[in-house]
């Protein structure tokens, strides 16, 4: 008897400090997110940004599914400005929900840890439209469970069949819908609730007037907006009027947010086609322009500039594949959020940008400064300053730039005396005096069908020449029909946006050739790269491309080549190369 007190002492005592625990970590949770302006913000003021975990059955993290379980998973975006994680807590084998709670258990604590919100999301079901089965399942044993937590959100379902623009009969597909709204909203009266995440797009004000009414229909009480939202994504197709207009009638979030290319056919890692929209082809930008909540789909992490990244999908969330590092292409867009202090980048010249000696080139800079002034912006060449300004906008022109290559970057200073500098801006001088000279033919070690050698000079920068997709190393040879003084070569490379891989440039007679340049290309491919290569006589002119570690490496190409030679007579006939 006396044992058996002691034991259930003891168990209660667990309890207790299990309970104790759970309170400790509860009080430091970060406050429930408010609703401000129709989307969705933290109790600071900030609006919710952030990437996705998933908590099994994928490797998108590409750091394994078990990395979601550690304190950096949650703690590491802080430093960027991130706020919020969606934990994507469907997958692998959905019969196991109640397994998943011990880990979902940990998620929470570690995002209340990192001062973190969470989004919990369910979906697609597999078994059935919203609210079947395992669907239901998991929302009973996860509703009340994190109610008092109050830096968890519930996204009802992601995707769901029945929100596919392609189905109909939205009425009828809401059924499942409306039951398992009033299920977890009776379960957790406080939490914030997002709605099904539509694919594509925000639908039709009138699809959340279905839902509204159905719900009251069926239940007898009005579905509060008060801490619910629409959830959406914007793939594809999406306006910015569409997302305006839904925004302008219901709180909203994106729950993700692609990356899109230039609306070149390009294909984004999941083999999805993209399209520009109103040429603005990255949807974060949208979004801060909306003021609407975003979260990206993939996990994000804080890359240097030109660092090799795992993926694609790493790297995007800190630079324009076009234009520099994601921070300077926010503050460009003015919709810099995270950067504490001023910020800058260079609007002008673009990068790549060539000038002819002696040139006068016109900087430009951006600055911004979120929780101060700025009082001045230094303009440098290098390390070399070449001068300042003390208003916008923040213009200075530097004259008398000598042939060379220069990395040119802006500083803002704050009043505070903080400094931020931009990414540079690569630019050309070339000399005086150049021609571009005719390409009479080529050879190339590999060609692809249909991307022949010929279209890397056919004066169409958006055909190309490609590799054959096995040989490692690309090489192509122009011949310019005669001897000539080559002085300067532009290209513009292939897969230019999402690497960046040595190339060699050679010039001679077929037989001896020399190296003239040799380096990385530019992580660039809007226009022509320069390169100023060391002044060479010769019929040919050979490039040879070497990969880097992508599985894309063995389809390296060229777009397009202009090669410029001075107007100086070549010293000596050259012998003709036989293939
Ligand atoms: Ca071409
Ligand atoms: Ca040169």
């Amino acid at each position: 008897m006396r044992i058996r007190v002691k034991h259930r002492l003891a168990q209660a005592a667990i309890v207790l400090l299990a309970a104790a625990w759970a309170l400790v970590a509860s009080a430091a949770d970060p406050a429930r997110p408010k609703i401000v302006n129709n989307s969705l913000s933290a109790a600071d003021g900030q609006k919710l940004r952030g990437d996705t975990l998933f908590l099994t059955g994928t490797t998108r993290n590409n750091r394994g599914d078990e990395f979601t379980l550690t304190p950096q998973a949650w703690s590491e975006n802080a430093a960027i400005g991130f706020n919020i994680r969606r934990l994507w807590a469907s997958g692998g084998t959905e019969a196991n929900n109640a397994a998943k709670l011990a880990k979902i258990d940990q998620c929470v604590d570690l995002a209340a840890r990192a001062g973190q919100y969470v989004i919990i999301v369910y979906g697609p079901p597999s078994d059935g439209p919203i609210g079947s089965n395992h669907h239901k399942e998991f929302w009973s044993l996860v509703a009340a469970r994190y109610k008092d937590r109050t830096h968890v959100i519930y996204e009802l379902a992601n995707e769901p069949p029945d929100a596919w623009p392609a189905n109909a009969g939205e009425t009828a597909a809401f059924t499942g819908g409306i039951s398992m709204a009033k299920m977890v909203r009776d379960s957790a009266l406080d939490t914030p609730i997002i709605l099904f995440s539509n694919n594509q797009n925000p639908r039709s004000p009138s699809y959340y007037q279905q839902f509204q009414d159905g719900y009251q229909a069926k239940h007898g009480v009005v579905w509060s907006w008060a801490n619910a939202l629409v959830g959406f994504h914007g793939y594809y197709l999406a306006s910015t009027a569409q997302m305006q207009a839904v925004k302008d009638r219901w709180p909203c979030i994106n729950t993700e947010t692609p990356t899109y290319y230039r609306g070149d056919g390009e294909k984004t890692a999941y083999g999805q086609l993209v399209y520009s929209i109103e040429d603005d082809w990255d949807e974060t930008v949208r979004m801060e322009q909306l003021g609407i909540a975003w979260i990206n789909f993939d996990h994000c992490t804080r890359m240097p500039y030109g660092e090799p990244a795992p993926s694609p999908w790493y790297r995007w969330i800190f630079r324009d594949f076009h234009t520099g590092p994601f921070a300077d292409y926010m503050v460009r867009k003015n919709v810099a959020w995270w950067v504490k202090g001023p910020a800058a980048a260079i609007t002008s010249p673009e990068n790549c940008a060539t000038f002819t000696a002696p040139a006068s080139v016109t900087l430009t800079a951006s600055a911004t400064d979120n929780s101060g002034t700025i009082a001045k912006v230094e303009f440098y060449s290098g390390a070399t300053k070449l001068g300042e300004t003390t208003a916008a906008p923040h213009s200075f022109i530097w004259n008398n730039v000598a042939v060379g290559s220069y990395a040119i970057t802006a500083k803002a200073v704050s009043h505070a005396g903080a400094a931020y500098t931009s990414y540079p801006v690569k630019i050309t001088v070339l000399a005086g005096g150049l021609a571009k000279a005719t390409i009479a033919d080529s050879t190339a070690g590999a060609q692809q069908k249909g991307n022949t050698k010929e279209r890397a000079y056919d004066g169409n920068l958006n055909t190309r020449w490609a590799n054959d997709g096995t040989l490692a190393t690309a090489w192509i040879q122009y011949d310019l029909g005669s001897a000539q003084p080559v002085a300067a070569v532009k290209i513009r490379p292939y897969n230019g946006r999402t690497m960046t891989y040595p190339i060699k440039i050679e010039v001679g007679d077929g037989l001896a050739m020399t190296t003239v340049w040799s380096g990385a290309t530019e992580w660039w491919e809007k226009t022509l790269q320069t390169f100023d290569v060391k002044d060479a006589t010769g019929r040919y002119v050979k490039i040879t491309m070497t990969g880097n570690n992508s599985h894309d490496d063995a389809w390296l190409g060229i777009y397009e080549t202009e090669i410029y030679v001075t107007g100086t007579s070549p010293d000596k006939p050259t012998t003709p190369l036989t293939h």
